[in-house]
Formats: structure tokens, sequence, C-alpha cells
């Protein structure tokens, strides 16, 4: 049996890893490290309770003991850190957490795996660390040797991480690989992001906010392809390694809304166009050609099937996504445990 700790794993794409990794391996088992940020909802992670291959750990990243106590109790084989802020319009109005969390946590992450044998660490990154391209040159891709140039706090806090991952490698020796994906949409998607917000606005009949003119590009990828991607990572990539992952899935956020609207068959009339993001990335685009040739990946979802898969996990989980809008999934965690 391995033991794989998931930071962040109540948050959307952590706890989609989590299935997917219970699912596909029946010899691991899941520690999941999150603190219940906004951002992190336990009830996701409820049907798992009490299950021999997962543990529920309610803690910080950046609580430098507490992740040392964890690391001492178990014997980790390796750790996937999802733990972060991620909202890009969060990190305008309050960057100081986001590099809290997002650099010091990582810190304390690889300090705690150094401590520990040298456990092998997998750093979930983003493509918002290559700032982005022109939307007339729909030629140029981001590679992994795309120079870091960060738009956002958000995006400058991820490659702050990614710099701090790739010194302890080169320094330490501590086993690294970083993933860099594009966009990712899917179940369990926190509704102040693009996809779910749209839809669970179109389903309540209300306005639907885009920003600037909605002629912004952004790659799209299945959550589920980029949990494959990472699995494989951990099994076959290259130590010090950074992988591109994204699906070639480019579309306008005005398309994304109208094919939303168009599978819930409404009209347009609820878009309206608000005030830009300051500093807004006009095109993301990833070039995964090395996930391909080097791991055999390739997405297998596409934008539509994910996108109706999508709406229609909306439709079927009103219980999950009305409590996130209401803040009453704030209780789910203090129900079950007080306020420990
Ligand atoms: P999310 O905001 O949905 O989830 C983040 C999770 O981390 C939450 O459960 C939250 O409670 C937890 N968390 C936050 N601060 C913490 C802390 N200090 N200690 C412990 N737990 C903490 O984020 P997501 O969209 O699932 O993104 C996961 C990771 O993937 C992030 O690192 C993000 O940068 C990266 N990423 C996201 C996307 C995307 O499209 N969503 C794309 C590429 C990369
Ligand atoms: O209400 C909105 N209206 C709108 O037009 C929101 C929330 C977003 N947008 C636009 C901004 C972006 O161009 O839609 C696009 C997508 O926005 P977000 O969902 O906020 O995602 P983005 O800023 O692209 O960042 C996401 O992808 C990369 C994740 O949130 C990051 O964590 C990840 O690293």
């Amino acid at each position: 049996m391995k033991t794989i700790l998931v930071t962040g794993g109540a948050g959307f794409i952590g706890s989609n890893f989590v299935y997917y990794m219970l699912r596909t391996h029946p010899n691991v088992r899941i520690v999941v490290l999150d603190a219940l940020t906004y951002a992190g909802n336990f009830q996701t992670l409820e049907p798992l309770l009490g299950q021999a291959r997962f543990r529920f750990v309610r803690g910080d990243i950046t609580d430098r003991a507490a992740v040392m106590r964890l690391f001492d109790e178990e014997r980790f084989d390796a750790v996937v850190n999802f733990a972060a802020e991620s909202h890009v319009d969060r990190s305008i109005d309050t960057p100081e957490v986001f590099l809290k969390t997002n650099v010091l946590g990582v810190q304390v992450l690889l300090d705690a795996c150094r401590a520990h044998g040298n456990v092998r660490f997998h750093q979930v990154s983003t493509d918002e660390v290559y700032g982005d391209l022109p939307l007339d040159r729909p030629d140029l891709f981001f590679t992994e040797e795309t120079p870091l140039r960060t738009s956002s706090p958000y995006s400058a806090s991820k490659a702050g991480a990614d710099l701090l991952t790739l010194a302890y490698y080169r320094t330490f020796g501590t086993p690294v690989t970083i993933s860099r994906c594009s966009n990712n949409y899917g179940p369990y998607h926190f509704p102040e992001k693009l996809i779910p917000l749209m839809i669970t606005n179109a389903m309540e009949g209300k306005k639907l906010p885009v920003y600037g003119e909605g002629k912004n590009v952004r790659d799209w990828l299945f959550v589920k392809d980029h949990c494959r991607a990472i699995d494989l990572i951990l099994q076959g990539g290259r130590i010090g390694e950074v992988y591109n992952v994204g699906g070639h899935n480019e579309r306008s956020n005005l398309e994304v809304v109208r094919a939303i609207l168009h599978l819930l068959g409404k009209d347009d009339s609820d878009i309206i166009f608000v005030r830009d993001r300051p500093g807004h990335d006009l095109r993301y685009a990833i070039d995964p050609t090395k996930m391909r040739t080097e791991l055999g990946w390739k997405p297998e979802t596409t934008f539509e099937t994910g996108l109706r898969q999508t709406v229609a996990w909306y439709r079927e989980h009103r219980d999950w996504w009305e409590p996130v809008k209401s803040g009453a999934y704030l209780d789910y965690y203090k129900a079950h445990y007080g306020d420990a």
C-alpha cells in the first residue's frame, strides 16, 4: 500500500484527484490535509469518511508544527500539493494570503519532505505563470521553456512556488516534479469561477457577468484529464522536470457562456458586460507535446462532451452548489466534528 498526501483535497481539482486515485489504484491510501478555507468543501469528501484507504486532516500547510507532526505520524510515499488560494480576482483584492499559502506553504511542505527522507513532491501549478499570449497570434503556445512572466498576484505567487520547488531539487536533491495546467472545468468546481458561476447563475435566472468584451481566450481541460496527467507524472515523470498539461481547447469567454446557455436551452438575454479584470490575461494556450511524447498522455474528453457532462452534473447536484452559494456549506464540517 502506498500512502499519498493530497493537500487541498477538499477543493475542486484536489477532490477530483482523490476520487480518481482511489478508484484507479486499489493499492493507494490517501491522506487529505486541507484548511477548509472558503474554497474547501467538506461535503465533497464526506462519502469517503470511514473508508480504510482514506483519512481527512484539517490543517493549514503554512502551520509548520502541524505539518511536521503529520509527516511524523504517517510515512508518505508522495505529496501532491493542490492547496492554494486559486482565484485571480481575490488575489487582486487581498494579495497577502496568496503569498502566504502559495509560496510559504509550499516551503513548509518542501521542508517536511526533506526532513522525512526526501519524500517525492509534486507541485500542481498553472499555465498562468507564463503570462499571456496575444489574441492575433494563434500560432504561439506555451512550452516548458517559455519564460515566466506573470500578470496577477495569484500567478506571481504560483511562479514563486515553482521556482522554490525547483530550487529544492537543485540544492537539496528533493525529488520534485511540477505540472502547469490550463483552465480546468468539471464537477465540484467552486461557483466563483467562470464556468460554474455561469451555469448556476443561468439556472437561478440571474445575470451572467462577462468581463470586458468576453474576447479573452482560455484553454479548457476536463478535470479528469488533469488528474490522469498528474497520476502519470507521479508514476513516470522525470524528477526535476516541468510538464505542461493542456488540451488544445481554446474558447473565448463569450463562446463558453453561449455554449452553456445553449445546453440549458436559454437565450443570451441575461449576459451583461461588466468592468474588465485589471491586468486581465488575453489568451492562454498550452503546448502539451512533452506530456504526449514522454508519458503518452492526451486528453480523452472533448470540450463539447465535458461541458455537457458538467452542465448535467450541476443540474443533478443542486444539493452541492446551493449550500455553497448560500454559505451553508461552511457548517458541514462543524456538524461532523464540532469546532475541532
Ligand atoms: P480550489 O480553490 O478549488 O481549492 C483549493 C483548496 O486548497 C481548498 O480546499 C482550500 O480549502 C485549500 N487550501 C487553501 N489554503 C490552504 C492552506 N493554507 N492549507 C491547506 N489547505 C488550503 O482550487 P483548485 O481550482 O482546485 O486548484 C487546485 C490547484 O490547482 C491550485 O494550486 C491551483 O493553482 C492549480 N490550478 C488550478 C486550475 C484551475 O483551472 N482551477 C488550473 C491550473 C492549476
Ligand atoms: O464572472 C466572471 N466573468 C468573466 O468574464 C468570471 C469569474 C470570470 N470571467 C473571465 C475571466 C477569465 O478570462 O473568465 C475567464 C476565466 O476566469 P476564471 O474562472 O476566474 O479563471 P482564470 O482567471 O482563467 O484562472 C483559472 O485558470 C487558471 C483558475 O482560477 C486558476 O486557479 C488557474 O490557475
